[in-house]
């Protein structure tokens, strides 16, 4: 063993281990998913109706909701699922009683397609659709 590789072996081994555990780190780095999209929707609910019969949002997007139910002592919500079956819950809000505002805020469904929203307790009257693209 000659004098360089003496002196080398020491600062070499854990020069390598950082490099080993850079190895490891990085790619998990890598695969973050890019900063998500923000979208903000107003929502409003007066006289048993929704302003709007459409929501759309970007695929996997953040979404806020300003929801102002206007209607006195009437509990309303927002509610999003995959049908009107309602199989597959992807946000239920918290029923408010007007008149009264809430924010809500929920991650939009990754992959592109025709949801349903709808208020929970006047699922027929209140609804439509919720527009992933
Ligand atoms: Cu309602």
């Amino acid at each position: 063993m000659n004098f360089m590789s003496a002196i080398k072996y020491p600062i070499g081994l854990p020069l390598l281990i950082i490099m080993m555990l850079a190895a490891i780190a990085l790619p998990s780095c890598a695969v973050e998913p890019s900063a998500k999209e923000n979208v903000t929707v107003g929502l409003t609910a007066e006289d048993f109706a929704f302003n709007t019969s459409n929501i759309t949002v970007p695929a996997g997007s953040h979404v806020t909701v300003n929801f102002d139910n206007q209607d006195s002592n009437v509990r309303h919500n927002l509610a999003v699922y995959d049908s009107a079956a309602m199989k597959e819950t992807i946000f239920k809000g918290e029923l408010i009683s007007g008149p009264k505002t809430i924010v809500y805020t929920f991650d939009a469904p990754a992959k592109p397609g025709t949801y349903h929203f709808q208020c929970d307790p006047h699922a027929s009257m209140m609804k439509g659709e919720f527009i992933v693209t």
